[in-house]
């Protein structure tokens, strides 16, 4: 059995910042982690074209070290999915983390045992580990989803799926592919998989609204102007509302002409990525009629880009613009005018079932070699039902979140206690700078435990009730937005059972502002036990 002070489940970008927090404290602590490496996300989503799609450092990388950049260069301005997956590699060694993560490491049946107020945890290797702090950093993301398309488990090609991308090399050469999803991951693999295989076919169930990521290289300047204004754009980050660099506008998309709005849109347009939901105007995810100005100017550009006048039909988008999460792209609508790509409507066109060798819809057979799931995650929530944890009085966290997923602050759940969730559901996780989310909410769990320390505490748990409130907190915050309007994965519509419940908080700073206060205020909605 090994005894410990903390056990962190995920060594991605989250992981690995706790691991380094918790050691300098003092404290005994191992990250564990399924995969083969370090990495998190960035190790699993290997799939063609992968990218982060926002700007590289000091942007979308560690922040509270300027040194960690000493003998790293980024390369481009929306890092690959290997660079990423490098320089969290270098992170690892350069803060010395190897010897504390286990790898190839599953994490099974925690229970929180009320007499010695400890987790006791069971590894994929057979160990036992006992732990006063379970922390979970398994990432928003993680639990692939598979759908339950009839006769998907026949398929006898070449089947992938996105979220799971193999270490070994993918031939689409010569191959007739299949794609099904087009979100983020799959606009990001179809202009690839489309220059290599022999022939594309995207099923395509929801168009999207995507934008150029005007990604291109890193010029050497540019990155020694970041290291240098580093702690400037630092501060910039923490002044920003979700931690982007991007300056957001004050000016409302109904106060200008169609003519003023155009030239702010195709301004945005040509500079690419996502500034064009944030720096163009203040209410396109707030009002209607201002969203309603942003989409027509895409599917303008789709009609403009598009050749073949029954795909463009089929890529216009219907749905209020940035509710679902918003795609950028390296020329993924420009893949439709190749020869070797076909688009299946899935709306009007669906699939009836998948057989051994090609995916059979309403309007006839499309035989294929190969078939890529670009069909998402069971986004947040998943991750923490397959962990299912025994809380108190033996209560499982799948029974607890059967009609409700109930957590406080995103961080903490009724009736689980010392176990802390970072980008957590309710937490702001996928819709704030994720890498910045990370080392704050790390930061509140170690100033948490420091607190414990002093005070001689054993257990810390959110009080009665407090959980209702907080549901309140993230309902008000989104029910601001368009993001109510709209089936998403942020509110668990794209798994089949899974009750609807919108679990990202939309607050941004002001939600860590709120997890700074409730510190401060002696860890207000939390109850707590002597050791
Ligand atoms: O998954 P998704 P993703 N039949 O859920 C379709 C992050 N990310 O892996 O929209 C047919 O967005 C589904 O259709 P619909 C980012 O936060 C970041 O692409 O539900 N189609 C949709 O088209 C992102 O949001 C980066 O109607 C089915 C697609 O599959 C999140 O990961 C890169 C289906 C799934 O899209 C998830 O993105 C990549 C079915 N039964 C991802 N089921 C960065 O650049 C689902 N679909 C940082």
């Amino acid at each position: 059995m090994k005894t410990l002070d903390v056990a962190i489940i995920g060594a991605g970008f989250a992981g690995m910042y706790a691991l380094h927090r918790m050691r300098g404290m003092g404290l005994s602590v191992r990250a564990f982690d399924g995969a083969g490496g370090v990495g998190g996300t960035w190790w699993w989503n290997r799939y063609p074209g992968a990218r982060v799609d926002f700007p590289s450092a000091p942007y979308y990388a560690y922040s509270f070290s300027k040194e960690l950049n000493d003998d790293f260069v980024w390369k481009e301005t929306q890092p690959t999915q290997a660079e990423v997956l490098s320089y969290l590699d270098h992170c690892a060694d350069k803060l010395d983390l190897r010897s504390d993560i286990e790898l190839e490491t599953w994490i099974y049946d925690p229970r929180f045992d009320e007499e010695t107020q400890r987790w006791e945890i069971e590894t994929s290797r057979g160990d036992h580990i006992s732990a006063q702090f379970l922390v979970c950093a398994m990432g928003s993301l993680f639990d692939a989803n598979t759908p339950p398309i009839p006769g998907i488990e026949d398929f006898s090609g070449e089947l992938y799926h996105t979220g799971r991308w193999p270490q070994d090399e993918v031939i689409f050469a010569g191959k007739r592919v299949g794609v099904i999803g087009t979100g983020s991951s799959g606009i990001q693999a179809i202009p690839v998989i489309a220059s290599e295989a022999g022939h594309l076919t995207v099923f395509q169930r929801t168009p999207q609204y995507s934008i150029p990521a005007g990604n291109r290289p890193l010029e050497a300047e540019e990155w020694q102007a970041a290291i240098d204004e580093w702690d400037e754009r630092r501060a910039a980050m923490d002044e920003s509302p979700f931690g982007l660099p991007y300056k957001f506008s004050e000016r409302s998309a109904l106060e200008d002409t169609p003519d003023q709005r155009q030239k702010v849109y195709e301004e945005q347009w040509q500079r690419g990525g996502l500034h064009m939901l944030f720096s163009a105007y203040n209410d396109l995810l707030l009002d209607k009629r201002a969203n309603d100005t942003i989409a027509e100017f895409i599917r303008g550009k789709i009609r403009e880009i598009v050749k073949d006048p029954e795909t463009v039909e089929k890529l216009l988008p219907d749905y209020l613009l940035g509710t679902k999460r918003q795609v950028i792209d390296n020329g993924y609508f420009e893949t439709y005018n190749r020869d070797n790509v076909a688009l299946v409507d899935l709306r009007k066109d669906p699939i009836h079932r998948i057989t051994a060798d090609s995916v059979i819809t309403e309007s006839g057979e499309h035989p294929l070699d190969m078939l890529v799931l670009a069909t998402g995650f069971d986004a947040l929530t998943g991750a923490y039902l397959k962990l299912n944890p025994t809380g108190r009085g033996g209560a499982r966290l799948a029974n607890t979140w059967r009609d409700r997923f109930s957590t406080y602050l995103g961080m903490v759940i009724p009736g689980f206690p010392n176990l802390f969730m970072i980008h957590g559901p309710q937490s702001p996780s996928v819709l704030f700078n994720m890498p910045l989310g990370a080392e704050r909410e790390g930061d509140w769990i170690c100033d948490c435990i420091r607190h414990m320390r002093e005070n001689d505490l054993g257990a810390i748990e959110p009080a009665e009730g407090v959980e209702e409130a907080w549901a309140e907190n993230v309902d008000q915050a989104a029910s601001a937005t368009l993001f109510h309007n709209t089936d998403s994965w942020y509110s668990g519509a794209n798994i089949e059972g899974k009750h609807r419940q919108f679990i990202v908080h939309l607050g941004g700073q002001q939600y860590f502002q709120h997890l700074r206060d409730v510190a401060d205020a002696g860890y207000e909605g939390f109850v707590t036990e002597k050791a």
